[in-house]
């Protein structure tokens, strides 16, 4: 750890005493010294900058926060349904009702589920899946409960925003007592999706029929402050831009501000395959591993930066470790189909053991955390 930051701190002199743009010198100076960048620098670092450059920057502030630490969690994945009212043209999950390839759990399904990781040491269900259409808050009360009653110490993470929204409008309630109701039932913190990416004008084209941006932060800072931590996305490498990306992370930082409510901010790389998008380029290795220093660089409000090993693969995610990434998710297990239907080849499970030793091969320190990010000791 010492050398890292005595090595981080020779690179900056050598910045400062270099040619480099002025500009350039001004935002390593304000990373030295805390100092949040502005919308024109993110901007800048993405559209200028090469990656050696951002590393020294976003180690500088994961290294500052963490020291050689690396997050993960013992977790599993639970995808109610993937029939959805939404239809986004990046998904190549959700069906219809009736669909080839329709699936949907009913709760009894659901607490089996959960019963078979009993003796499993997993410490968080994470429980995402599409808008079905009508299944209303009480449904989803009755589904926390009936875990709850099986597994009353495993912490729900569980429904994203956009599911939120469409089942707390169906039960026609305001968001704090949807979310309420919801809290008294079991939900213990909500995980980030259906961001994307908080331009309006790229939402229409991406996801047109999706909660807007501003309810997506609204429901998040409604979360806050009934005391839910939650976690923030954004869906990357379509067809928005650099303006778009900084603008996302912008509107994160500020509520960031307002409410200290968020734990981690995970990047999603857009997968190609199965969805109405798949003319697109996907990203190439460099430039997630940008992003994530970018996204590390603009957020110095936000704890923790996932890499989520199951979208990017364990080879990119154990790199990402030294481009401002400190947490790696959890051993997930081979539940989540979002990735695989996507065109994901990664069997998407780890256990602990093969977790740890991804960390351990890249020179870091494991640390299994809870859900909220408290260390568990084990023996
Ligand atoms: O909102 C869907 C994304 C998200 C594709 O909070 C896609 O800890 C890439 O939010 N290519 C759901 N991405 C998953 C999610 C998540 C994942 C891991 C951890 C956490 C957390 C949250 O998946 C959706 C959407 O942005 N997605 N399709 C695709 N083709
Ligand atoms: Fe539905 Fe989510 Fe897929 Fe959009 S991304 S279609 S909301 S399952």
């Amino acid at each position: 750890m010492y050398f890292k930051i005595q090595y981080i701190m020779t690179t900056f002199q050598h910045i400062f005493a270099s040619s480099i743009k002025p500009e350039l010198k001004l935002i390593a100076e304000k990373v030295q010294n805390n100092i949040e960048i502005s919308i024109e620098d993110g901007i800048l670092l993405y559209k200028e900058v090469e990656l050696s450059f951002l590393a020294v920057l976003a180690n500088f502030i994961k290294e500052q926060k963490h020291g050689n630490n690396v997050y993960y969690n013992k977790n599993f994945h639970i995808e109610p349904t993937n029939i959805c009212i939404h239809g986004c043209k990046f998904c190549s999950y959700s069906r219809k009702e009736g669909e080839d390839g329709a699936w949907e759990h009913t709760i009894e399904d659901i607490v089996k589920i959960v019963e078979s990781y009993k003796d499993k040491s997993v410490t968080e269900c994470h429980i995402v899946g599409g808008v079905h259409t009508n299944k209303d808050i009480h449904y989803y009360c009755k589904m926390l409960r009936e875990i709850k009653k099986v597994a009353p110490e495993l912490h729900l993470k569980a429904f994203s925003a956009v599911e939120i929204d469409h089942m707390i409008t169906k039960s026609n309630l305001a968001i704090a007592d949807g979310l309420k109701l919801l809290k008294n039932a079991g939900l213990d913190s909500i995980p980030g999706g259906g961001a994307e990416i908080f331009d309006e004008e790229i939402r229409k084209k991406i996801c047109p029929n999706k909660t807007k941006s501003q309810k997506w932060l609204e429901i998040h800072e409604t979360c806050h402050k009934l005391g839910l931590k939650t976690n923030a996305t954004m869906l990357y490498g379509h067809i928005e831009k650099y303006e778009h990306r900084i603008n996302h992370l912008n509107r994160l930082r500020e509520l960031q501000h307002k409410t200290n409510g968020f734990m981690s901010f995970i990047p999603l790389k857009f997968k190609r395959y199965n969805n109405e998008l798949s003319s697109v380029t996907e990203t190439s290795t460099l430039e997630d591993l940008r992003n994530y220093c970018v996204s590390r660089i603009f957020l110095t409000n936000f704890q923790h930066i996932k890499a989520y090993w199951p979208m990017i693969g364990r080879d990119v995610a154990q790199i990402s470790l030294d481009f401002g990434v400190d947490d790696l998710d959890g051993t997930v297990d081979d539940t989540t189909k979002i990735y695989t239907m996507a065109g994901v080849k990664e069997n998407p499970a780890m256990n602990s053991d093969e977790i740890i030793s991804l960390i351990k091969r890249v020179k870091k320190n494991p640390v299994e955390r809870n859900s909220t990010y408290s260390r568990i000791e084990r023996d």
